[in-house]
């Protein structure tokens, strides 16, 4: 009998140490997994979302540079507002000054980033194919005006 009790007592010392190891493997396993996540996930959504292209925007004159890029369909465009004042990319014909300046193909969605101010970014998707002309709020009588052709 006091040997049975010596030997259970010896399992029940034994068993926080039988369970700490499985428990660490996990936790080791776990905060591995979190690193390994920590390193690609920004990686896969920064891929996902990368811009194909980049447009910057500049002041004097006010201009999109450059004026026409060229992606494919379900690429992305990021515009930088560089310059030191406010700018904006207007893909809305109802906003336009001149109809002629902003222009959609026939089913995509109009787009506007509203006013960007220095140092902000701004993107957009583009999923139908044809030739976009958006222009700059603040900026179309200037005649700050770009394309986007989709191919
Ligand atoms: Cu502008």
């Amino acid at each position: 009998m006091h040997h049975l009790r010596h030997i259970y007592g010896t399992m029940l010392q034994r068993r926080p140490v039988q369970f700490k190891t499985p428990v660490l493997r996990l936790l080791a396993t776990m905060s591995a997994l979190v690193v390994v996540g920590a390193f690609s996930l920004p990686a896969t959504s920064f891929g996902a979302s990368s811009p194909a292209v980049v447009v910057k925007m500049s002041d004097k004159p006010p201009k999109f540079i450059p004026e026409t890029v060229t992606i494919k369909a379900g690429q992305t465009v990021q515009w930088v507002n560089n310059a030191k004042t406010l700018h904006s990319v207007d893909g809305d014909p109802t906003m336009a000054l001149k109809p002629s300046d902003v222009s959609l193909p026939s089913g995509a969605k109009s787009f506007d980033s509203g006013f960007m101010k220095p140092d902000m970014t701004w993107e957009y998707t583009f999923k139908v194919p044809g030739t976009y002309k958006y222009t700059c709020v603040p900026h179309e009588k200037d005649g700050m005006n770009g394309e986007v052709i989709v191919k």
